[in-house]
């Protein structure tokens, strides 16, 4: 049986990223996000190259269940792999369930997918990005500071990294000279 969550203020640390009081602190390396990258053999490279940290995630102390509302913040670091921006894995949630993201610090944007449609909702500059029911989700760091942003969800929601491995998410955001543009990929 789940020990009754009790209400708690939180505080959201925006130089350090971390929530607290703390839960779980997830920390993903380049190698986690092995099959998301275009272009393997630089991929492989720098993942031999020291496998550098991509982004962690600081959740607060709500369990993942029905009815709870679990709430994080994740940083991701700035970088590219080729070109291809540091970014979230990404997924869909198994259930029906929606998310709101708040951007917190530096820049970065929102990559949604339906399985046809892809769109891009940027979190720069505090704005809230509302992620409805059947959209995979991945976020990107389009700037050159760590990207911090607050995800709020329901605790059913769940997270399909499977279906965004074997379908991607209907573009990639890559680096430009300027700044950075969404490039098309047939699904
Ligand atoms: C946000 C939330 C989390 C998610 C995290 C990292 O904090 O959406 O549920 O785990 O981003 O994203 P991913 O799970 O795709 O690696
Ligand atoms: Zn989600």
């Amino acid at each position: 049986m789940s020990i009754p969550t009790t209400p708690f203020g939180a505080a959201l640390d925006i130089a350090s990223g971390l929530v607290s009081p703390e839960g779980p602190l997830q920390e993903r390396r380049l190698s986690d996000l092995r099959g998301l990258y275009a272009d393997e053999a630089a991929f492989e490279a720098a993942v031999a190259d020291g496998d550098p940290l991509v982004y962690t995630v600081s959740a607060a102390p709500v369990p993942e269940e029905a009815g709870e509302v679990p709430f994080s913040i994740t940083t991701i670091e700035p970088g590219d792999v080729a070109g291809e921006l540091f970014m979230t894995k990404g997924h869909w949630h198994t259930a029906h369930e929606g998310e709101i993201y708040e951007g917190k610090a530096g820049r970065g944007g929102l990559l949604l997918f339906d399985g046809a449609r892809t769109r891009w909702i940027d979190l720069s500059d505090g704005a809230v990005g509302y992620i409805p029911p059947g959209w995979a989700h991945r976020t990107v760091n389009t700037g050159d500071q760590p990207f911090r942003f607050l995800a709020v969800y329901p605790g059913a929601a769940g997270h399909d990294y499977e279906r965004v491995l074997e379908r991607g998410m209907g573009a990639r955001v890559v680096r430009t000279q300027d700044g950075f543009e969404l490039q098309e990929v047939a699904s």
